[in-house]
């Protein structure tokens, strides 16, 4: 959000503001399109041969320290090479990827900003390349307005089949326009494959990699900013995932996921149907695998005493820092010193002591098809936030490392009705209307980008198409009645499944941690009866597709006044609002908690605020409240909830009668 301090200069700055935003989104894209190849614009390729990165170290924030040594070690030849694989988990691919972002983050103006990104796309490796010009675009104050290109078209090899991409690269040879089906990885004989939809999804795993490029654990508030409560996000985007991920099993006949322990096999295997754009294939791996040690990285016992000392401090209570401190934890604050600590971030006070548990959980997991690098095989689909979720271990990890933040929950005194309640408010009513189904659609995306460019050889269409899920639009209706005089509320809409594979009903207890959050927004509430009518469409927990690269160019070209929803697209996909249900409809419990406004808000008018965002914002998170809210902590005595008069609780359905839209 820009605030333009001088009134009267406003109209006039705001147009100078708006073109040369237009200027920065094409410099953007034009930057991330056909990154192995070069810049199709003619005068940013001019820019990119003949800017100096070291010609004006009077235009970076750090005195140009950051460009200095970039560019000597190009000058040493010691950066990796282009056309290779890169993996942010990788130590080495890291580090050069964040030299680059320490030299675009500290330019102070666009001119330095982008002559050095046209500079170094053409000098260094194509993925740290597109990394750290992610997130740089995303953290930069110069670039706050630009709407970054959907990933799966820039990198389509990390999101789309082989089988496909080889189909792609034949229409190309044959100068032939194609348009191919994508399936998901498996076959039928497979239960897993049915959820392959969600953890397959390319807007699942854009949402993902996209929250680890907003919250990166390699992130150092040096660079100019504080992320507000990242370690409690942390915990709050994985957990949602692994419920989300229990509902869809639950819809489809599949017990909820187990998970993973460091003792026993890794039951479900995975085939990638993935390969590297350079460096080959995602490495396999066969059904019930024994967890070995992985030579350079970790060994498993090290990776159980890591978690025995996490597990150690929540009982106690406390965490021990570097300089052997107490930290306290046993409170609202606990999740978010944990979440540090268990993902590891930069920020954990000890990582000396606590490791990295869920970092290097990963690369010991996507090592387990070639643990001691026998065959050199290229890093497995869970080294990448781009094609992690695709793995069904992925939720067994993170349901692991979920437990293990619910043990520090559980150890919280429960709220009591004190607590939850907003004197003289009460929900009279809570409905939806229209039904909650869903459906698949095919949805397109271009693959122009995943084959290589040859002079002479003319650009063919090509693209795939992909099932995904969708959700008819729904709205839900809240009736609230409030005895005193107006004020600010939020209203927070959770659902969780009513039964168990077996149909066991779920307690109110073991329910509500498994609670998807639909959505959370304020509303202003006069004396008396307020009818609060929320569509889905506007969940701030989620975000709408972004516009393909061509829509996006085309967008710029008309003056990119459509441009700002998709500025954010950190969230769930608004089509995976709801999970799938079946045909019978699968039972959910609906709740919906109103609670005081003014005392919940970190920051004044959200009422007002349409831009509010659950995953992605700059700055202090909105909402005082812990992520989950009022269903984070035990619920020993359902009657607390029951009572409330601020709180309601329905059973719906949701359905899914098979229909595919083409
Ligand atoms: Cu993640």
């Amino acid at each position: 959000m820009r605030v333009l301090v001088v009134l009267g200069l406003v109209a006039a700055a705001a147009f100078r503001v708006a073109s040369a935003d237009v200027q920065q989104q094409k410099d953007v894209l034009y930057l991330l399109n056909k990154i192995y190849g070069d810049i199709q614009d003619g005068d940013l390729l001019a820019t990119a041969n003949s800017f100096d990165p070291v010609g004006n170290l009077g235009s970076y924030s750090d005195g140009g320290a950051a460009v200095q040594k970039l560019v000597q070690d190009l000058n040493d030849g010691k950066l990796l090479e282009q056309k290779h694989w890169f993996s942010l988990f990788n130590t080495r691919h890291r580090n050069e990827a964040l030299m680059l972002f320490d030299v675009l983050i500290h330019c102070k103006d666009w001119a330095s900003f982008v002559g050095n990104a046209a500079y170094f796309r053409q000098k260094m490796n194509e993925g740290e390349f597109v990394y750290a010009l992610y997130v740089a675009v995303i953290h930069s104050s110069l670039a706050e307005d630009v709407v970054l290109p959907p990933l799966y078209e820039v990198t389509p090899h990390l999101f789309t089949n082989s089988e496909v991409i080889e189909e792609a690269y034949r229409a190309k040879q044959k100068q032939t326009p194609g348009k191919f089906k994508s399936s998901f990885t498996g076959t039928k004989k497979n239960p897993e494959q049915r959820v392959a939809y969600f953890g397959e999804d390319i807007g699942l795993n854009t949402h993902h990699v996209t929250w680890h490029m907003e919250f990166p654990f390699w992130w150092n508030d040096a660079y100019g900013h504080h992320l507000d409560r990242k370690g409690e996000n942390f915990f709050w985007i994985h957990h949602q995932l692994a419920v989300r991920f229990d509902a869809e099993r639950l819809s489809n006949y599949l017990d909820p996921v187990g998970e993973l322990q460091w003792n026993k096999p890794i039951v479900d295997g995975f085939a990638p149907h993935t390969t590297y754009k350079y460096g080959g294939q995602f490495p396999a791996r066969p059904d019930n695998v024994k967890f070995e040690d992985v030579d350079d990285v970790a060994r498993i016992r090290d990776m159980v005493i890591v978690e025995s000392r996490i597990r150690d401090a929540i009982a106690h209570g406390y965490i021990v820092d570097s300089e052997g401190k107490h930290i306290d934890i046993s409170n609202e604050k606990g999740i978010d010193i944990l979440g540090d600590i268990i993902e590891s971030s930069l920020y954990s006070p000890n990582v000396q002591y606590y490791g990295a548990l869920h970092n290097t959980a990963h690369i010991v997991l996507g090592r387990q098809g070639d643990p001691h690098g026998k065959f050199d095989l290229p890093p497995g689909v869970l080294e990448h936030f781009e094609t992690a979720t695709r793995d069904p271990s992925f939720f067994r990890l993170h349901k692991y490392m979920d437990k293990i933040f619910k043990e520090h929950k559980d150890n919280l005194p429960p709220y009591t009705k004190a607590d939850l309640e907003f004197s003289g408010v009460s929900v009279t009513e809570l409905a939806v209307v229209g039904e909650l189904e869903t459906y698949f659609e095919d949805f397109e995306y271009s693959l122009i980008n995943a084959v290589d460019d040859a002079e002479g050889i003319p650009d063919v269409e090509i693209s795939t198409y992909v099932p995904r899920l969708n959700h008819k639009e729904f709205t839900f209706r809240i009736d609230v009645e409030n005895g005193g005089a107006e004020r600010l509320a939020t209203v927070r809409i959770f659902a969780w499944p009513h039964k168990d594979n077996n149909g066991i009903e779920y307690t109110f207890d073991e329910g509500r941690w498994n609670a998807i959050e639909l959505d959370k927004f304020w509303v202003s509430l006069k004396g008396g009866k307020t009818s609060i009518e929320r569509k889905s469409t506007e969940s701030s927990v989620t975000v709408p597709d972004v516009p393909s690269i061509h829509d996006l160019f085309a967008e710029a070209e008309a003056g990119g006044a459509g441009l700002a929803k998709f500025e954010s697209a950190t969230g769930l996909p608004n089509r995976f609002l709801l999970p799938k249900g079946n045909d019978r409809g699968l039972e959910f419990d609906l709740v919906v908690a109103v609670t005081d406004g003014d005392a919940d808000s970190a920051v004044p008018n959200l009422h007002e605020n349409t831009e509010y965002n659950h995953y992605g914002s700059h700055g202090v998170y909105p909402d005082k409240r812990p992520h989950g809210y009022p269903l984070d902590r035990k619920v020993p005595d359902e009657r607390v909830f029951e009572d409330l008069p601020n709180f309601k609780h329905i059973q719906v359905k949701v359905f899914n009668h098979g229909e595919h839209i083409h």
